[in-house]
């Protein structure tokens, strides 16, 4: 049974590796940003270690972009998924098919978006997970939304620089330690408005364990309930 399940593992993980992605261009109120505040992750293989300090904005924190896209509280923010760099184009799937899993977005209010290493603590605004109803994973959704995954920011959110951090979990090899991929990218914002929320989060590394149940999981047995790696609050104002 292990044997049959790791052979399994290897075949899936094996034959995606096409399937890799990264969150790449952001929207506000439906205005197309590109990539102009997008730390764009070096490459589109996954992170895989809880532990690593790249777990807040992929390999390295991808520093090193000036862009700094003015957010008003309250506005439709969209992130935007894709397999290859700079392709957009909605025949090819955001994310391979065979890449199950959550969506989770995160927002860490900090002093400089610029130049933040993503050491502060994050709250989750969004997320989507797995309904067991319709046997429907938010990556799923993703996909059919040609890789866009829309939020409302949070409207009492008080003003400042924050970084947005977007993540597909995804879990086809997530039946052995270490197996999930996680694939994120930060993106450089500053909030305008008269709010006043500054709410509390948490720390990557820190906020997720090599072995939560939403982490460590056979997606190939029948799922009862699937628990959303991460604080259990989503703050939505
Ligand atoms: C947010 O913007 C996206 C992209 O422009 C759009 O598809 C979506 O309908 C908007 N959502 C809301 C709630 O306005
Ligand atoms: C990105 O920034 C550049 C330089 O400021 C600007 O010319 C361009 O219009 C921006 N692109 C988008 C999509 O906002
Ligand atoms: C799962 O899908 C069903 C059927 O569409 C829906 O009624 C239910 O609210 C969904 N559950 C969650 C947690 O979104
Ligand atoms: C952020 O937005 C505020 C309010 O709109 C503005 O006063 C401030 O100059 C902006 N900061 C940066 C670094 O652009
Ligand atoms: C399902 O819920 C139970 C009880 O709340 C929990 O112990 C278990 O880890 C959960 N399973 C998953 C896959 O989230
Ligand atoms: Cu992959």
């Amino acid at each position: 049974m292990k044997s049959f399940f790791s052979t399994f593992a290897f075949l899936a993980s094996a034959s995606t590796v096409l399937g890799h992605a990264t969150f790449q261009q952001l929207w506000i109120d439906g205005v197309d940003q590109a990539e102009n505040c997008t730390r764009v992750p070096p490459s589109n293989s996954p992170v895989t270690d809880v532990t690593s300090t790249d777990l807040r904005c992929n390999v390295g924190g991808a520093t090193g972009i000036s862009g700094l896209c003015s957010v008003p509280a309250g506005a439709n923010v969209t992130v935007e998924m894709h397999q290859q760099p700079n392709d957009r184009s909605c025949a090819n799937e955001a994310i391979g098919g065979a890449h199950y899993g959550p969506i989770i977005i995160y927002l860490s209010k900090v002093a400089d978006a610029t130049t933040n290493q993503g050491d502060g603590e994050w709250f989750k605004v969004d997320e989507e997970g797995y309904n067991v109803t319709t046997k429907w994973w938010g990556t799923q959704t993703l996909n059919a939304n040609c890789g866009h995954r829309s939020f409302t920011l949070p409207s009492d959110l008080a003003p400042g620089n924050y970084l947005i951090r977007a993540e597909v979990i995804a879990l086809h090899a997530a039946g052995s330690t270490g197996g999930a991929q996680f694939y994120m990218s930060c993106y450089q914002i500053n909030v305008s408005g008269s709010g006043t929320a500054t709410p509390a989060g948490v720390l990557f590394p820190g906020a997720y364990s090599a072995t939560d149940p939403g982490i460590l999981i056979d997606i190939y047995s029948t799922i009862n309930n699937y628990t959303i790696p991460g604080p259990a609050d989503v703050f939505t104002g």
